[in-house]
């Protein structure tokens, strides 16, 4: 089949639908994705080509980092810095923000990302991912300023993220819905798979690592509980699924319903998910596809970030879902 439908042509045809665009989101869209490709080889190759294993050094969140998270960081780092389009980047792997190596006074946009998602299953042959928001700076006659990072969900003029599984996909959105691609590897291009993803309403599948049981607070204790239950009228016990990267558990949860929660716990007060560049684009994604992301008390996307490397408790899914559940964390706290 010849693939009509690519990724390029299905963005130049969003942009064509603004009047006023200038194309630079486009050519930021298609960095990325470009970007995408090229991590996607790294992953499928690094067994062998000696990228497997740890560098020997710590991220600013105090992780340790893998050969694989700074060789993506290195590919996103080099694509966008030199697209003329982007002001300033943010990485999970580095410190601070980044001024980008070209048009960084003209740039109009600044894109946080997290070049390898999922790194604790580098070295089994479960997907990890990719997942980037881009902004608006703030003010456009100004050089972009470490504070257009600061803005909330709501202003996020595109998100997306891909995962390198299986099949290697691309999704985005601009705002006008949630699209997904699958790249074919015979022609090296993204192509048109499913326009317009909806989340269910109401799903069958919760999504959590119970491993932290013992540590979380009482109003998640009673959610888990009660979504475990026998309870016919409400259609539960729900099944489980955790896969631990979090762009498969989330692409699970949009495309089939249900719920996922990073939540906080005794250890980790503000949970263990970054803001900026984990939990707001994927909310974009999920209300963008008819659904909620909340934190336990508000929508991500109502959350102003105090800090790049802020973490944030992340609980996404479908409407019902997400209503019950902040119910639950409204009765329990009182
Ligand atoms: P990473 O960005 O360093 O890979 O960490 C984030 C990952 C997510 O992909 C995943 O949802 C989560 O950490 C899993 O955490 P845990 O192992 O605590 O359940
Ligand atoms: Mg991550």
């Amino acid at each position: 089949m010849i693939p009509t439908q690519t990724l390029a042509r299905f963005i130049h045809a969003q942009e064509k639908q603004v009047p006023q665009s200038t194309g630079e989101l486009s050519d930021l869209l298609t960095s990325i994705a470009l970007g995408v490709k090229i991590i996607a080889r790294l992953v499928q190759t690094a067994g062998f080509k000696g990228l497997q294993g740890y560098t020997g050094r710590v991220n600013v969140q105090g992780e340790k980092t893998h050969l694989l998270d700074e060789e993506a960081d290195q590919v996103l780092m080099e694509l966008l810095g030199s697209s003329g389009h982007f002001g300033l980047l943010v990485s999970e792997e580095r410190d601070s923000v980044v001024a980008a190596k070209e048009g960084r006074r003209d740039a109009k946009y600044v894109v946080a990302f997290d070049p390898l998602d999922g790194s604790s299953n580098i070295g089994t042959n479960i997907p990890v991912g990719t997942i980037f928001t881009i902004f608006r700076k703030v003010d456009p006659d100004k050089e972009a300023q470490h504070d257009d990072f600061l803005q909330k969900g709501r202003s996020i003029v595109a998100a997306g993220y891909s995962i390198y599984g299986a099949k290697v996909s691309f999704v985005y959105s601009c705002g006008a819905g949630v699209h997904g691609f699958t790249l074919d590897p015979d022609v090296g291009e993204f192509v048109l798979t499913e326009e317009k993803i909806v989340i269910p309403d109401k799903g069958k599948i919760y999504s959590v690592n119970e491993g932290y049981y013992p540590i979380w607070d009482e109003p998640t204790i009673k959610f888990i509980e009660s979504i475990k239950k026998e309870d016919e009228e409400r259609g539960t016990p729900y099944s489980g699924r955790y896969v631990g990267s979090l762009v498969s558990d989330f692409d699970r949860t949009i495309r089939k319903g249900g719920i996922f929660l990073h939540p906080a716990n005794k250890k980790r007060e503000r949970g263990k998910l970054r803001l900026l560049y984990e939990c707001m684009p994927l909310a974009f994604i999920a209300e963008q596809a008819g659904g909620r992301a909340v934190d336990g008390t508000c929508d991500i996307l109502d959350i102003k970030p105090q800090n790049i490397h802020e973490r944030c408790p992340f609980i996404a899914g479908g409407k019902y879902e997400i209503d019950w559940f902040m119910r639950v964390m409204a009765e329990t706290r009182g």
